[in-house]
């Protein structure tokens, strides 16, 4: 009884140990310029990359990226909302300034408009 305990806790010792080993480290978010918005075709910034300016409402079919973005860095200094429309209408998703995210969630290839 005494040696299958000990097991037992071995093991439990070994799960514990390969809890802790398998989520990945953080990724750091990759570089984006100051001043701008940069959107990744895939999620963790994997994939096509597009760096964006933004004034008002950027319609993402004028780049070849709409309903693409799964992953997002927001250095524009200013918060942008990423919606669904390419008016920049529908449903949205506010992205703060600084914010690196590395998916969208129920966001993910839904992106057309980028507003603020
Ligand atoms: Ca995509």
């Amino acid at each position: 009884m005494r040696r299958r305990i000990g097991a037992m806790l071995a093991a439990a010792g070994l799960a514990a140990v390969a809890a802790i080993a398998v989520p990945a480290p953080a990724q750091a978010a990759p570089s984006c310029k100051a001043g701008y918005i940069c959107l990744w075709d895939e999620q963790n910034y994997q994939g096509e990359m597009k760096e964006l300016q933004v004034l008002n409402c950027l319609m993402l079919v004028l780049d070849g990226f709409n309903n693409r973005t799964e992953s997002v860095v927001n250095n524009l200094g200013k918060h942008v909302l990423l919606a669904d429309e390419w008016l920049c209408t529908g449903d949205a998703f506010l992205v703060l300034n600084g914010q690196a995210l590395p998916s969208l969630g129920f966001m993910n290839n839904r992106v057309s408009g980028v507003g603020m």
